[in-house]
C-alpha cells in the first residue's frame, strides 16, 4: 500500500530542494504524491512547530522537547501519513522518526532505547519504505540555511551582531546550536546509516540535480 519516502539530514542539506523536484518526478509516473514534512504537517502541528522552533522560548529540556515533536508526529501520522498511503500514494515526508533519533538521541544525548520504544508508540510501527540521508558538513549545511534567510529577510546578523545589538537573532532554535551539536547529529545520522539498509546516504555535497539523479535511481527502483 503506497510507497513511503523520508528525507533525513542536517539543517541546509538540501531536503526541501530534493522533496520539491522528486515530487515532481513522482506527479510525471501520474501515481498521487503528498509531500509533508515534520513538524508542522497539521494544524496541531503548527503550533507545536511554533513552539519548538522559537529562538525567544526559555530553555527547554529535552525530554520536553522530545514529547512535543512525538505529539507532532502521532497526529501527522494518523491525520495525513497513513490515510495517504492507504490510497496507494507516494508520500515524501521531510523528517520522520531518524530525525528524533539523531538530533533527540545523538543530539541531545536521550538514551535510543527509549526514543525507539515511544517511536513505536508515535508511529504504530510505520517505517519508511526508504530513507534518503542527505550527508554534509555541519558548517556547509548551516552556511546554506543562513544565506538562504538572508536572501528572504534581506539582512543577516551574525549570532554575536545579534547579541550585541539586543535584538532576537532570525536563526531558529535549531540552528542556533553550537557547531559541536551539529556534528553530533551529523554523525548519528551516519551511524544510524551504517545499520539500516532502508537508508540510502547521499553525498549532499553535490550540485543539486546530481543529488536528484543519486534519489531518482533509488525511488524509480522502488515504485
Ligand atoms: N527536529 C525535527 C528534531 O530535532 N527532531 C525531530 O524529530 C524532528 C522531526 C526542523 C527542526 O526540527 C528538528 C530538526 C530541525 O532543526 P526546519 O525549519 O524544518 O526545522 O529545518 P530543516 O528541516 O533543517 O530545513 P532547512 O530548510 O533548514 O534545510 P533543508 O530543507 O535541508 O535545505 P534547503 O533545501 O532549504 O536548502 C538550503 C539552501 O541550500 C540550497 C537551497 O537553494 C537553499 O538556499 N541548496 C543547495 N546549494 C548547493 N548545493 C545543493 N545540493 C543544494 N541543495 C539546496
Amino acid at each position: 500500500m503506497g510507497l513511503f519516502i523520508t528525507l533525513e539530514g542536517i539543517e541546509g542539506a538540501g531536503k526541501s530542494t530534493l522533496r520539491t523536484s522528486l515530487a515532481e518526478l513522482c506527479n510525471a509516473k501520474e501515481r498521487e504524491v503528498v509531500v509533508t514534512r515534520e513538524p508542522g504537517a497539521t494544524p496541531l502541528g503548527q503550533h507545536l512547530r511554533t513552539l519548538l522552533l522559537d529562538p525567544s522560548l526559555p530553555a527547554i529540556t529535552a525530554t520536553a522537547e522530545l514529547l512535543l515533536f512525538s505529539a507532532d508526529r502521532a497526529q501527522h501520522v494518523e491525520e495525513v501519513i497513513k490515510p495517504a498511503l492507504a490510497r496507494n500514494a507516494i508520500v515524501i515526508c521531510d523528517r520522520y522518526v531518524h530525525s528524533t533519533l539523531a538530533y533527540q538521541g545523538y543530539g541531545r544525548g536521550l538514551a535510543l532505547e527509549h526514543l525507539r520504544q515511544l517511536t513505536e508508540i508515535t508511529t504504530g510501527g510505520l517505517m519508511p519504505d526508504l530513507v534518503l540521508l542527505l550527508d554534509l558538513e555541519p558548517s556547509v549545511g548551516l552556511t546554506r540555511a543562513r544565506e538562504r534567510e538572508r536572501r528572504a529577510s534581506g539582512s543577516f546578523k551574525t549570532l554575536q551582531q545579534s547579541a550585541a545589538s539586543g535584538s532576537v537573532p532570525e536563526w531558529n532554535r535549531f540552528e542556533q546550536e553550537e557547531l559541536a551539536f551539529h556534528t553530533r547529529v551529523r554523525d548519528g545520522f551516519r551511524a544510524l546509516a551504517a545499520n539500516d539498509s532502508r537508508i540510502l546516504l547521499l553525498d549532499a555535497a553535490q550540485s543539486p540535480a546530481a543529488v536528484l539523479a543519486a534519489a531518482q535511481k533509488a525511488v524509480l527502483e522502488r515504485m
